[in-house]
């Protein structure tokens, strides 16, 4: 290998890292789930989702919904149980809720919309449409019907190994938002890729989600179990709510300074830190969907009148735009830019003009 070579080697090594490594990390130590049905704790990252026994379900789930506009890495050993033939089997769901569907060969997933699950099938139904072998398959909205093919997105993919042997299956989920491309290997082995618009052909644009793994039992039985390896993903910002007094005074329509949404000097950008404060504002629309809100840029008295006048506008209209980006109705919202007319501390000193570059906002409820 010429020095060039090994240059280009190193670089596209180097690239191909980026690539898949380019979320947070969350620690596996940290992570709580939500658990439901017979699932019990197996200690370090290790879940039973199901007993070895018949008609048992269980299901966990990420308490918090992460975004699915960014990628979601995953690396998860499947234990499928100790009896070839045995049932049902294990999906791992992309949910917007956070619920378990029918058991039985339902396997947890069935019923649930909108969804995605990644089903790990190890007993064949036949008026599913299911291959005699263990299966994987990307499905859609709870639906495990493989002959239903609106909702079967990939597969289903027969192993040529029974999975029900009693051993780990290394399986690792990688979904690439840019791309929109979803992948799925197990045991090293590349066994579904595709592309689609997940956030809006399933999730009608909204890219919140909850995810989680579900298994069940029918008249067949296995015991189902999983143990984390590794997690990378987006977590929204949790809600934060105002305080009582602040809440109580923006909810009786009183004009409101947002505390901490300040933008830079003669610009519409917000300064970092004022995402806190917008967070809040969002909870509260959300709390309250039959509210209007009306903002009210301002800025401080260094330049032009005409142009400050401008810039307010544009700086009420992020804050519309952040509210939109977040899912709040456009028409719920309206903005106008007041410029300098009304300072609320000097524009002699940078501490007062800082005060004065601001965003108020009024909150009524429309007459109908
Ligand atoms: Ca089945
Ligand atoms: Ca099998």
């Amino acid at each position: 290998m010429s020095y060039f070579q090994k240059y280009l080697f190193l670089i596209i090594l180097f690239s191909a890292n980026l690539l898949v490594g380019q979320k947070e990390v969350i620690p596996l130590a940290d992570m709580k789930f939500r658990k439901g049905g017979d699932v019990s704790k197996l200690g370090a990252n290790c879940y039973q989702l199901t007993s070895d026994r018949g008609w048992s379900s269980g299901a966990i789930w990420y308490p918090s919904p992460i975004n699915l506009a960014e990628d979601f890495e995953m690396e998860v050993a499947l234990f499928l149980g100790c009896r070839d033939e045995g049932a049902d089997g294990i999906v791992f769901i992309f949910s917007s809720k956070l619920r378990i569907g029918y058991s039985g060969e339902g396997m947890g997933f069935a019923g649930l919309y909108p969804s995605l699950g990644i089903e790990f099938d190890t007993y064949q139904n036949h008026h599913l449409g299911d291959p005699s072998k263990d299966h994987i398959a990307v499905m859609s909205n709870g639906q495990i019907n493989h002959v239903n093919y609106v909702n079967n997105l990939a597969g289903p993919i027969e192993m040529s190994n029974n999975l029900e042997d009693c051993k780990n299956h290394k399986l690792k989920v990688l979904w690439k938002a840019k791309e929109k491309e979803l992948l799925v290997s197990l045991d090293g082995a590349n066994i579904i890729g595709f592309q689609k618009n997940i956030v809006a052909d399933i999730f009608n644009e909204d890219p919140k989600v909850y995810w989680g793994f579900s298994a069940a039992t029918g008249g067949k039985r296995n015991a189902h179990r999983i143990c984390f390896e590794k997690l990378a993903f987006d977590e929204l910002p949790k809600p934060i709510a105002f305080n009582k007094s602040k809440e109580t005074t923006i909810l009786n329509g009183d004009i409101t300074t947002l505390d901490n949404v300040l933008f830079e000097s003669g610009k519409a950008t917000l300064k970092k830190g004022s995402t806190t404060e917008l967070t809040k504002l969002l909870a509260l629309l959300q709390a309250h969907p039959k509210h209007h809100i009306g903002i009210y840029g301002h800025t401080d008295a260094i330049g032009d009148e005409r142009k400050n006048a401008q810039l307010s506008q544009k700086r009420a209209d992020a804050i519309i735009d952040y509210l939109v980006a977040n899912g709040i109705n456009k028409k719920r919202l309206s903005a106008k830019g007041l410029g300098e007319q009304y300072p609320i501390s000097s524009n002699g000193t940078a501490a007062g003009r800082l005060k004065n570059r601001r965003v108020e906002i009024y909150l009524y409820i429309p007459i109908p």
